[in-house]
């Protein structure tokens, strides 16, 4: 909530856009957002955590749109030849914006089909379906963590909502694509299934959607009192200057002096 904010609590210290957050706790990098950068990225790291004889794994997400950089072949490429323990995922929205996925070569052959000719086996899933997601996920670390290399995951899905705030699907589809869509919502799915076990229940279900509402509003509220975008407190404008060279050059130096100065007066 405080890097939605990008307030005092922000750990991304108002650099990135919303939900592009970190956690060095729980070995989540910060995506960019320059599309597609994460794929060479988690190879990379991925053949390093391998070098140095760890038993880690990196994960990484793209869009369907995103397929079509150039990273995402660059990345392919090393994964295969290095072997890395890593797992790509490709999120196949339907969408990227308002350009469909075939656009992107998706109807075509695939995405999933792409990891052939790189000798990564390629794999698609029924993204809307938990319990196949978590297997293929599982088979995959399982892979990655015996040496066996990579592996590209195709989840199919769909993007109900807008891109963005800025964004009106109406412009480019029918209004109502989304409710004809076949693989139904994934929460809705797994609801059903638990409860058909008997490990679920609809009032189960009622009340943890209230507990998780209440836990979001309170979490809101309070990161409100760290700043909005609006209303402080604020962050250290000369924060701006840190953590982008180990040593600040001479010209940085000189400029955050300078905007020191200038507040001073
Ligand atoms: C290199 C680059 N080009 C263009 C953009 C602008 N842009 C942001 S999101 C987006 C669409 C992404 O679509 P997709 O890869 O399908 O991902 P989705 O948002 O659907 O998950 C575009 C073109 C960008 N951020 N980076
Ligand atoms: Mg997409």
């Amino acid at each position: 909530m405080c890097q939605c904010l990008s307030n005092t609590r922000d750990m991304c210290k108002g650099r990135q856009m919303p939900i592009m957050y970190h956690s060095r706790e729980g070995n989540l990098f910060s995506i960019s957002g320059n599309l597609t950068t994460q794929y060479p990225q988690a190879v990379g790291w991925a053949m390093a955590s391998a070098m140095k004889g760890e038993d880690n794994l990196a994960a990484s997400w793209i869009g369907d749109g995103s397929t079509a950089e150039p990273d995402f072949h660059h990345a392919l490429t090393f994964a295969s030849v290095y072997q890395a323990p890593v797992i790509l995922n490709v999120v196949n929205n339907q969408w990227a914006i308002s350009t469909f996925q075939a656009f992107a070569g998706g109807t075509r052959e695939p995405f999933a089909a792409r990891g052939l000719g790189y000798g990564i086996p390629g794999i698609r899933v029924d993204g809307n379906d938990f319990l196949a997601v978590y297997a293929v996920t599982q088979w995959a670390a399982e892979r990655a963590r015996t040496g066996a290399g990579p592996t590209l995951i195709e989840h199919v899905t769909y993007r109900a909502s807008a891109h963005s705030t800025s964004d009106d699907p109406s412009r480019y589809r029918p209004k109502e694509e989304f409710e004809a869509w076949p693989l139904g919502d994934p929460i809705k799915r797994l609801k059903q299934h638990l409860i058909q076990l008997g490990e679920w229940s609809d009032k189960q279900h009622e009340d943890l959607e209230k507990e998780l509402d209440k836990h979001a509003a309170d979490s809101w509220k309070e990161a409100c009192t760290y700043g909005t975008m609006s209303e402080g407190p604020s962050l250290d404008p000369s924060n701006m200057f840190e953590d982008v060279f180990k040593e600040m050059p001479e010209h940085l130096k000189k400029q955050r002096e300078q905007m020191l100065a200038e507040g001073d007066k």
